[in-house]
């Protein structure tokens, strides 16, 4: 059907009569967006039941990625590229007087993460098949993805996400796998043929039906599999009140993330990690046993990757379902469960490390605490004999310990391999946050640095910018992305370099059009675009490029003569619905853009946009149209950081701290092909471990700042009301725990260098050709061969 145009046309008008009930005219951009979807998926059908049948046949060794979260945004643009009939489609679909853009734009974008760590497993799949490696992915199919973000009078206000409002083409249920997962009752002891055997009893169940998504490689005929899980009400309820139950089984899947301040969050949260594990693991081993019929080699013919410490309980569950259900001792369950788990750490930050209190955990999972306690119970005997009378050690190791769960230990202890996910990060859980565990294993712990997809940040968010890539330098990088390194030979070709501009001017163009719509600004693409986009944290201080665009308003009116390249500062960010600071530098980036976007005197200078709303489908129009990608974290806080290489890739230079995969990006493309300032991690965390750090200081000594500061409780920005207090607060009261004043001059210094580099085009130009040219290793492909080869053990 997608041989030629005319065929395509054909099989698109059939189907779509059939599928929609109305006429072609009468025909709406969902209706297309439905037909192409249904269309896609029936032509990959065969590809898909043929790659599960080789992968049964063969018995070649899985991969299975459990991660809580898969930010995978739209899906149909992406799947045309890879199947390589988006031209056909996009011609055929002309011809009948529809544009392929308004159909992909008619496809709700699969939120479910909160960001760089549910992209990073999206940006996985993509690789696995695009390797032609089997690897699959398991999650939650949550009724709800991350909230959607308005801006009213610039507070953020969330409303529940409904990307499944109008059906989803690309899943399929698949009611007869479903899976019974237990919670609450209680654990019985008893003797089969001599053993002493548990069992748990008396508890509540509820199903877990599958909903398979394809993962469509780029030009292979392996199609993998995104499971993601939908929580159901048993047929066998317990004996509560029906409606009850029905509501608290439905909400397991129903929210990303659901607020865990208080009891009743946590609870649903721990469901929720328990609910995919349990479901996963159960499909898992029926698929292997299928094949394989004992699970004593399983790991051979299984690796299980847990993204963070979300789906950890896959060690005591897997040591449940080895013990309890296939009869195995101890010992060799936990050689099977060790031998094919592995971990990954995605953060250092001690308010993200997941503990669990005993009184949530073991009432809820009454068997799978049991294990939980005899794991806790070996490590420490292990831990007494390698350090006998540290105690001290012993307590900072367990698992369990002062009433709660590590979650992070418990990863370490029940895993074979624990990475981290960029160079610096790994050495700080060397070093630092995993010292003591490193030291008891040290030949468990490596380092995977980050990647991304080239093919959806580069090949389809900029196919003006891939064209000119294979224009000059050929196609190879589409397959292998260190080609890019041969654009380096065009380094000097002023042909080149202006055609490198004239892309960059037309993507420019796209979001400034995009900004006109959303916000009524125009903005003037010939400015150099300075772009912030990701999560709003403190430690990624989004206030200091705030703080900074204050004080070159200040500057401005102070002094008519003082002037600058035109600069738009465009920012995305959601915060947490719960984190009232992170809120507050929304409203103030969102001030500061209403006093600096309606002053006539400095308005040709100085834009500030702020997009609502950020999220995958956005992103897509933003990369290409960055010249600066703001990384500007507190060194040692962000753990890689992706967005610096969607940036990267798309030609824009990093101002960036020397942080996360900063430190390698400036490795790669050389010192002059980046502007990096601030604190170095080992400062940062010096003045952590021996204070002697004091923001007043940099208050009273420097004008810049005091001046700003004041800006924020004065009454410069009228009508917020101590908003901003909290800000004002946190910088000088709590004395800056994110050394925004420490690195504030320094920044200042690399965005006056930045201004300098852009008055010289061509060497600009290079530099961004230069950044281009380097971005290949950062391709998730790099990281996925990695993670095959070393880790998981897996060929194509
Ligand atoms: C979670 C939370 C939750 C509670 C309060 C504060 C807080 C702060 C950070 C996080 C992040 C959790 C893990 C995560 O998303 N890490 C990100 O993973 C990316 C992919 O590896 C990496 O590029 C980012 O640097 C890292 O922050």
């Amino acid at each position: 059907m997608f041989t030629n145009k005319e065929t395509f046309k054909k099989v698109f008008c059939n189907r779509l009569e059939m599928l929609s009930g109305k006429s072609f005219s009468e025909s709406t951009s969902r209706d297309h967006y439905n037909t192409l979807g249904s269309l896609v998926r029936e032509y990959i059908s065969s590809n898909w039941i043929q790659t599960n049948e080789k992968y049964r046949s063969s018995k070649q060794k899985q991969v299975y990625y459990l991660s809580i979260e898969f930010l995978l945004g739209r899906l149909l643009g992406n799947n045309l590229i890879n199947l390589g009939i988006n031209q056909i489609v996009e011609e055929g679909l002309l011809e009948l007087g529809i544009d392929i853009k308004n159909i992909e734009e008619a496809e709700a974008d699969a939120g479910l993460g909160n960001g760089g760590l549910g992209r990073l497993a999206a940006c996985f799949l993509d690789s696995l098949a695009s390797l032609n490696l089997p690897g699959h992915g398991c999650g939650i199919r949550y009724k709800h993805g991350l909230f959607d973000q308005k801006i009213i009078e610039g507070y953020q206000v969330e409303y529940p996400e409904q990307w499944l409002r109008h059906g989803n083409v690309w899943e399929i249920r698949k009611s007869d796998q479903a899976a019974e997962i237990s919670f609450w009752g209680e654990v019985e002891s008893f003797y089969h043929e001599g053993k002493l055997k548990f069992r748990h009893v008396n508890a509540e169940k509820i199903t877990a039906v599958p909903y398979d998504i394809p993962v469509i490689g780029y030009g292979t005929e392996s199609v993998n599999t995104l499971q993601l899980w939908n929580a159901e009400p048993s047929p066998f309820p317990h004996n509560k009140n029906i409606l009850e139950y029905k509501r608290e089984t439905e909400a397991v899947s129903e929210f990303l993330y659901p607020d865990d301040t208080h009891d009743d969050g946590k609870i649903l949260r721990l469901k929720q990690q328990y609910f995919l594990v349990s479901a996963s693991l159960q499909s898992i081993l029926r698929n292997y046993k299928s094949t394989h019929g004992s699970l004593e080699d399983l790991h051979n013919g299984v690796a299980i990757h847990i993204n963070d410490t979300h789906p950890v309980l896959a060690v005591p569950e897997l040591m449940r379902i080895l013990m309890d259900e296939e009869g195995m001792g101890w010992y060799e369950a936990w050689q099977v469960t060790t031998k094919t788990i592995s971990y990954t750490n995605h953060t250092t930050l001690s308010e993200a490390l997941e503990k669990w209190p005993i009184y949530i955990f073991k009432p809820l999972l009454p068997r799978i605490f049991m294990i939980v306690e005899e794991i806790n119970e070996r490590f420490c005997k292990e831990l007494w004999k390698l350090y006998p009378g540290d105690w001290n050690r012993i307590e900072n190791m367990a698992v369990i310990a002062h009433g709660v769960v590590k979650m992070a230990h418990l990863a370490i202890v029940g895993s074979y391999s624990v990475n981290g996910v960029a160079k610096l990060h790994s050495e700080i859980l060397k070093k630092r946050e995993m010292k003591l565990f490193y030291e008891v294993y040290p030949d468990k712990f490596n380092n995977k640095t980050n990647g991304i997809t080239h093919r959806r940040w580069l090949l389809k968010a900029n196919p003006q910018l891939a064209a000119l890539l294979t224009e000059t330098i050929g196609n190879d990088w589409i397959y292998e992305p260190k080609s890019l390194l041969e654009l380096k030979n065009y380094r000097y070709d002023p042909t080149i370099l202006e055609r490198l501009y004239d892309v960059k001017i037309s993507r420019k163009e796209i979001l400034a059009k995009r900004i006109l719509a959303q916000t009524g600004i125009k903005v003037d693409p010939y400015s150099i675009f300075d772009v912030q986009v990701k999560r709003l944290h403190e430690y990624k201080r989004q206030l200091l490029n705030v703080l900074h665009i204050m004080y070159l308003y200040n500057r401005m009116k102070e002094d008519s003569s003082f002037t600058f390249h035109p600069r738009t500062f465009i920012f995305g960010a959601k915060a947490s619905p719960g984190y009232y600071y992170a809120k507050k530098i929304i409203k103030l980036i969102n001030s500061v853009a209403e006093k600096v976007n309606s002053d006539k005197q400095t308005s040709e200078f100085l834009k500030v946009i702020f997009i609502e709303n950020y999220r995958v489908s956005i992103a897509e129009d933003i990369f290409p149209a960055a010249d600066v990608s703001e990384q500007i974290s507190t060194a040692s806080k962000e753990a890689s950081g992706t967005g610096n290489m969607k940036f990267m890739m798309n030609g824009a230079l990093t101002i960036g701290t020397l942080d996360g995969a900063n430190i390698e990006i400036k490795d790669a493309v050389g010192d002059e092909n980046i502007f990096t300032f601030g604190l170095k991690a080992e400062e940062v965390l010096h003045y952590y471990q021996n204070g002697g750090y004091y923001s007043n200081e940099y208050y009273y000594h420097d004008k810049r700042i005091s001046k700003v500061l004041e800006q924020l409780i004065n009454g410069h920005f009228p009508e917020t009301e101590g908003d901003f207090e909290a800000i004002y607060d946190s910088l000088l009261t709590q004395n800056d725990q994110y050394f925004v004043l420490r690195d504030f001059a320094s920044y200042v210094a690399a965005q006056e260098q930045v201004n300098d580099a852009y008055q010289d085009r061509s060497k600009w130009l290079e530099k961004s050709l230069l950044n281009i040219a380097h971005s290949g290793y950062f391709s998730s492909d790099r990281t996925i061969r990695e993670y095959a080869k070393h880790i998981w053990k897996i060929d194509s």
